[in-house]
């Protein structure tokens, strides 16, 4: 059983889905163990929807909610206690755990299930189940079929599927006060390691070796594990891009900071590293409740290609750059993404086209960067305007392969101009990324403490580490 197993909050969780799918039925299946190879199983993570209704962190579980039923409103089917596999394999909290400690209505072994169902789908209009698991989606149609054989019977059988995500991933999508104590927490544990990271590296390191002591910190902090495998990575030019992040009380962080391993940034780092900082800053400073969400990009894309107009690292000016998009050649990713139970997390970024709107308690990171490849000595500009937008909307409509053809013609058709990289910047890799959280009057850094000016990351890198190497 989960340590800080809160029952309060997933009963509330519960209350707000059941109201949510009314008189359906629905069916939330847990993670399945992965093997890895021969008997042994990649590490267990439970599938966050799951998780988020549930707290049950066991494998091969299902969870059914049917809100109509008299009694059982709240079902979960579980492996059953099993003295000899929980010696081999771990303690299971089985059917009696489910009810008493997880508060399931009733429980029974996961074997039951199809029995189960077929009894709670009677007269239900509508089944909550989201398609694209096959092992599952073959069971839910059998049951299908199954309720409309009985229907020639007189029984009601559910007339629709729907995906229940979508009210799940609205509800994720929002910190509670007690969700969000346990995300500041992973970002305290993150901002830790980060800083032991800067102190232990030194030339002649393995990033492996820079990981395992980010890593300690993230464990001995509390982290169970990682919110994601670590990104160690070194570039050519002794600068080092990382992210990675702990997760505590099933929430992740996301940080990444980009440091010098012989701890003081070159002339030409030292100009990239203050561009990405300021486009960073940029972007935080619009966040407030009722901002759109893409503004943040917008600044921060602003800021960019002011600073690479100005370093002549771009073929026009900053107008023209921005419209034809040509700092996509040295930023090719979007400034940041929900943060939450996962670390690329659920929740739309659009409402029928429109930037979503931020509000208090949405947590997200912002993460501008710059990179220069080490082997591009030139780039090939192509000069046209176009909207990302439209970008977007014609590959979604037309599929990727199709859309990448039309871009390419449209490419092959547009004026080009070819510039050089100078050679200082070549092999320059700068990201800096915070998570942010909306409060009802702006915003938090929660990862702050993080060192992230150049002094400060200078300062920590010259420190002595916690531990030894
Ligand atoms: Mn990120």
């Amino acid at each position: 059983m989960s340590l800080d197993h809160d029952l309060g909050a997933f009963i509330d969780r519960r209350q707000r889905f059941a109201e949510a799918i009314g008189d359906g039925l629905a069916i939330i299946p847990a993670a399945r163990e992965v093997a890895r190879n021969s008997d042994v199983h990649y590490e267990f993570r439970q599938d966050s929807d799951f998780f988020f209704l549930t707290g049950f962190d066991e494998p091969d579980a299902v969870a059914v909610f049917n809100p109509a039923h008299a009694k059982e409103r709240y079902v979960l089917f579980v492996r059953p206690r099993d003295r000899e596999m929980e010696i081999w394999n771990g303690r299971r909290a089985g059917v009696e755990g489910a009810v008493a400690v997880y508060g399931a209505d009733a429980a029974y072994p996961v074997d039951q299930l199809d029995q189960k169902l077929r009894e709670y789908a009677i007269d239900r209009p509508a089944l909550f189940y989201r398609l694209g698991n096959p092992a599952f989606d073959a069971r839910i149609t059998r049951l299908l079929g199954e309720l409309r054989a009985m229907q020639r019977r007189g029984h009601g059988a559910p007339t629709r599927v729907e995906d229940p995500s979508p009210i799940i991933h609205e509800m994720r999508l929002r910190r509670s006060p007690a969700e969000l104590a346990r995300h500041r927490r992973a970002c305290e544990i993150s901002r830790d390691g980060h800083i032991e990271a800067m102190r232990y590296t030194q030339p002649g390191m393995y990033e492996y070796q820079v990981q395992a002591a980010m890593e300690f910190v993230f464990r001995e902090g509390g982290s169970p594990r990682n919110g994601y495998p670590s990104i160690v990575a070194s570039g050519p030019n002794a600068c080092i891009l990382h992210y990675t992040a702990a997760e505590y009380g099933y929430h992740s962080s996301d940080i990444t900071r980009t440091f010098p391993v012989g701890g003081r940034f070159t002339a030409p780092q030292r100009a990239i590293y203050e561009i990405v900082l300021a486009a960073q800053l940029a972007a935080i400073g619009v966040a407030k409740p009722g901002a759109r969400y893409e503004s943040m990009h917008e600044a921060a894309r602003h800021v960019l290609v002011e600073g690479l107009v100005d370093l002549k690292l771009l073929p026009k000016g900053v107008e023209d750059s921005l419209a034809m998009h040509l700092y996509r050649e040295f930023y090719m990713h979007g400034t940041g993404h929900w943060l939450g139970m996962d670390v690329h997390d659920v929740g739309d970024y659009k409402i029928r086209g429109e930037s979503r709107v931020l509000e208090p308690g949405m947590v997200f990171t912002v993460e501008p960067g710059l990179y220069f490849d080490p082997e591009r000595e030139e780039v090939t500009f192509h000069l046209r305007e176009y909207s990302e937008q439209e970008m977007w909307e014609r590959r979604d409509r037309l599929g990727m392969t199709a859309a990448k053809k039309l871009e390419d013609e449209e490419k092959a058709k547009a004026p080009t101009v070819t510039h050089r990289v100078p050679p200082e910047f070549r092999g320059i890799g700068v990201r800096i990324e915070d998570d942010i959280l909306i409060t009802a009057t702006g915003y938090d850094v929660l990862t702050k403490g993080t060192p992230k000016t150049i002094e400060d990351v200078e300062r920590t890198c010259a420190e002595a580490p916690r531990l030894p190497r």
